[in-house]
């Protein structure tokens, strides 16, 4: 297949382009460079040296025999070469990875709440309206997230793929119908996804678009069979309060004996991913899309659930590390229940990382590796939900010293 991977040089993105073009599918790569941006904007990098995007390339090249293909294209700002990078390529899929997709960003400062909603609803429409310019007839597949459906709205019922069958009262009895299943976003970055899914029922069914929504839960790990072949190639790996995601974040702290800073009692519980999974979904999203003419397919992108509490503390068992309790800067439940149906992708084939299988690995290869390349001063979350909440941060800047 001619696939476009679009936001391709990120940390989902990266390892997904090479998976694919490994297993024989020509790839392009569409990529303004934003996120590297944004590392120079809050001054912090990302844990693994990552290369240039076009060296990236060239050296994936050289070690697979295979090219890749690359735009620097503003999806939410450049609508005429979308159309003419669609008219060029003529792809038979799309993967849409190109969105501002931390929660602590999108909340930092009324700049980037309107950063975030600008840039990510511009260029998911940007991108259906190009795609029914053109006719072309690709099947699209989009990161969604988890955060759409919200924590601890159903209780303990398993979250559905996507929709919720419901009675609706009716004066002769009720009918039954199958809904969106309610959005209730937690940050402004997850309302973006939560109008990415209107967006797509409105196309589906105006346009006969094929769309998959991938409800993915929060990828951890870091590298894939096609990224560790060569250092130039590993993937990026985030750890600073904005972008770092919990579990990556622990691995790093356990690796330089920070102590894993839990945000309130760590009665949260998120769905989770291995990165090594996410590519092999994609795949299987892409060759398994919806029919034309019906709703967006949506599937939950996720393989575990844990309670943030249970994951420090396994991370603190198998390193010694102690867990520090920290102010939550979010505005979210201190616990919630969470069941998530994700029946779809393992009938398609997944067969899923565990987190026993893979966090040692973690620990020793990637963050102990490269723990020289810390900014301590980066670690804390400081982006707080709202004016006055206490941040984490006012508790704890001294970081204890390495070993
Ligand atoms: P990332 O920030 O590492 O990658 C996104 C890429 O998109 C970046 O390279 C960025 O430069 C590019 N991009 C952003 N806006 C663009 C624009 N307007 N035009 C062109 N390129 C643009 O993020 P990621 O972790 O790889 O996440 C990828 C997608 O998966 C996101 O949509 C995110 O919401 C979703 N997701 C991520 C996770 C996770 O844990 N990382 C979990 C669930 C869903
Ligand atoms: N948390 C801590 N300690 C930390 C960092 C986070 O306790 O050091 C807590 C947060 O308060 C929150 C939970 O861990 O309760 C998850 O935070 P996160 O930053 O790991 O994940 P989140 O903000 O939800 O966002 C990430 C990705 C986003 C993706 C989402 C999937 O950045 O792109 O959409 O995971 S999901 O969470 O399933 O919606």
């Amino acid at each position: 297949m001619r696939v476009l991977v679009l936001g391709g040089d990120g940390f989902c993105g990266w390892p997904t382009s090479l998976y694919l073009s490994d297993r024989g599918h020509d790839i392009t790569i569409v990529d303004n460079l934003s996120r590297r941006k944004i590392d120079v904007e809050l001054e912090v990098d990302s844990l693994t040296p990552i290369r240039p995007i076009r060296e990236r390339i060239s050296a994936w090249q050289e070690v697979s025999g295979r090219k890749i293909g690359y735009v620097n294209l503003d999806l939410a700002n450049e609508y005429d070469r979308i159309v003419a990078v669609l008219g060029e390529v003529q792809p038979d899929a799309i993967v849409h990875f190109a969105e501002q997709r931390a929660a602590p960003y999108s909340m930092k400062s009324q700049k980037t709440k309107r950063y975030t909603v600008d840039n990510n609803v511009r260029a998911t429409h940007n991108l259906l309206t190009a795609l029914v310019e053109t006719r072309v007839d690709a099947a699209l597949a989009h990161l969604g997230t988890m955060g759409v459906y919200g924590y601890g709205w159903s209780g303990s019922a398993p979250i559905p793929e996507g929709y919720l069958t419901v009675k609706v009262p009716t004066p002769d009895g009720e009918i039954e119908r199958e809904i969106l299943h309610p959005a209730n976003p937690g940050s402004v970055y997850h309302m973006t996804k939560t109008l990415d899914q209107l967006l797509f029922s409105f196309y589906a069914k105006n346009d006969g678009l094929r769309i998959t929504d991938l409800h993915q839960g929060i990828v951890w790990g870091t590298q894939t069979d096609q990224t560790a072949r060569d250092e130039r190639l590993v993937n990026r790996f985030d750890y600073d309060g904005d972008y770092g995601t919990v579990l990556n974040r622990f691995l790093m702290q356990a690796a330089i004996g920070h102590p894993l800073t839990v945000h309130g009692t760590g009665g949260q519980t998120r769905a989770f991913i291995h990165i090594r999974d996410t590519v092999r979904c994609i795949e299987i999203a892409l060759t398994n899309p919806p029919e034309p003419g019906s709703q967006p397919m949506v599937l939950n992108q996720v393989t575990e659930t844990h309670r943030l509490l249970d994951l420090a503390k396994m991370i603190g068992d198998m390193t010694g590390c102690e867990i520090a309790y920290l102010p939550n800067p979010r505005r979210e439940a201190d616990e919630n229940e969470l069941a998530v149906r994700n029946d779809n992708f393992l009938a398609l084939g997944l067969n899923p990382t565990t987190l026993s299988e893979g966090l040692m690995e973690e620990i020793s290869e990637i963050a102990a590796r490269y723990k020289h390349r810390v900014d301590p001063t980066k670690i804390i979350a400081r982006s707080v939900w709202r004016a006055g909440m206490e941040t984490s941060a006012d508790l704890m800047t001294e970081v204890p010293s390495e070993e």
